[in-house]
């Protein structure tokens, strides 16, 4: 039984079923079953009819989906969650949910490059609007907002640029329109920002990343009211089917335990890296919200305990340069993705983001030569010696 008195490492221990009341089981038991009996035909009447609860089918539920959604939900400090089959499945059933034909949302244009593309090419052939707007000013979210908006969508820090966007001041902005704000939280995790207490009202994750922790699950989550996620969960997800495979939802569940602890070590692994470049000859500029220098650093401090793992930079020189630096990596990874142990880097505009035209780039504040790192876990001294390797062979 969760106490309330828990702080955060303990819930993220402790947080789900705990110990197994049938078998003494201390790690939750995989429910890898599609289907649940009845107690007879009136009992299956009346789970259809929703006038006794259990569970049916695992489209509809499962045991190790459920046991995800409530540390979710304690984690986030929401009433609620719900688990999809990845992030992206996540973000569209919010919008289905909360937008029909006719309708729009306004959305930071500095998003992951998927999410992006879910918004500008998918949604509109569903006749939904996304307004795109760059959400570090303000007024530019208020000015997209008229009585057919929906939904008010940012990410915080940004995909790839790590903008930091104001949660409080996008919630004022919903709040006097009466329209829900939803914060993806996938850079920050619960660990260093919990978006509902600034007061938005819906956090989205992809799970994927630093929920996961090991790069070897592909999933998201809602976090909400009770009753918005009932609604999301009977009106989109169950329709379409965007449900989480209970072993995946299993491995979040073990990867949830050693969240905090990860993610202390990212950050400080991440303002290590983030300072060696910073005073590295070869590098033209370096994003970290944890930086003074860093635009955003302030509203940084102030929603977030600590400034994540995740850095940007470019270098001085052309995208050839840029291209031969990531080819000599000898330990970072050249891959897309984050929140892995492992260190990771990519080129945005190629990968992750090519789902933007140049415009698009310039005016999400991407620059065309921005290199990516998720800083993994490994000691920094290696990941520096490494990035400095590879700095030398170029210029
Ligand atoms: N939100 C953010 C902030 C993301 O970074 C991603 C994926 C998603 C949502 C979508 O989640 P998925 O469906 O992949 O679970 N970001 C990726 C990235 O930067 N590289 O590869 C995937």
């Amino acid at each position: 039984m969760v106490k309330k008195e828990w702080r955060f490492d303990t819930l993220a221990v402790h947080g789900s079923e705990g110990i197994d009341p049938h078998t003494g089981a201390v790690s939750p038991p995989i429910y890898q079953s599609s289907t649940f009996a009845f107690r007879d035909s009136a009992h299956g009447e009346a789970l259809f009819k929703g006038e006794a609860s259990g569970y049916i089918y695992s489209r509809l539920g499962n045991p190790t989906e459920d046991c995800l959604e409530r540390e979710m939900a304690f984690l986030e400090g929401g009433e609620a969650a719900l688990a999809f089959s990845s992030g992206l499945s996540a973000e569209a059933a919010l919008v289905m949910t909360l937008c029909s034909s006719g309708d729009n949302f306004v959305t930071s244009i500095t998003v992951y490059g998927g999410t992006y593309a879910l918004w500008k090419s998918f949604m509109p052939r569903m006749g939904i609007e996304p307004r795109d707007v760059r959400a570090t000013h303000l007024d530019a979210i208020e000015a997209a907002i008229d009585d057919k908006t929906r939904l008010i969508f940012v990410e915080t820090p940004a995909n790839p640029n790590l903008d930091i966007i104001d949660i409080r001041g996008c919630a004022d902005i919903a709040k006097r329109h009466n329209i829900p704000l939803a914060v993806d939280n996938t850079f920050a995790t619960s660990a260093l920002q919990r978006p509902l207490e600034h007061g938005a009202d819906v956090v989205v994750h992809s799970a994927t990343k630093y929920i996961s922790g090991h790069g070897d699950t592909v999933a998201g989550i809602l976090v909400g009211t009770r009753e918005f996620m009932d609604r999301v969960r009977k009106e989109t997800l169950n329709h379409v089917g965007f449900c989480i495979s209970p072993f995946n939802a299993w491995l979040l569940l073990r990867g949830l335990k050693t969240l905090p602890v990860r993610v202390r070590r990212h950050c400080k692994n991440a303002m290590r890296v983030a300072q060696y470049l910073s005073f590295h000859p070869k590098v033209k500029k370096v994003y970290y919200p944890g930086l003074r220098i860093h635009p955003g650093h302030e509203i940084a401090r102030s929603q977030m305990s600590d400034f994540g793992g995740m850095v940007a930079f470019e270098i001085k020189g052309t995208r050839e340069d840029g291209k031969k630096l990531m080819d000599s990596m000898e330990l970072c990874v050249l891959a897309v993705s984050l929140g892995d142990c492992d260190t990771l880097i990519c080129h945005p505009a190629s990968t992750t983001h090519s789902t933007y035209t140049a415009e698009q780039l310039a005016e999400a504040g991407i620059s065309e030569t921005m290199i990516r790192i998720s800083v993994g876990v490994e000691d920094p001294r290696d990941i520096c010696n490494d990035l400095g390797q590879a700095l030398k062979r170029i210029g």
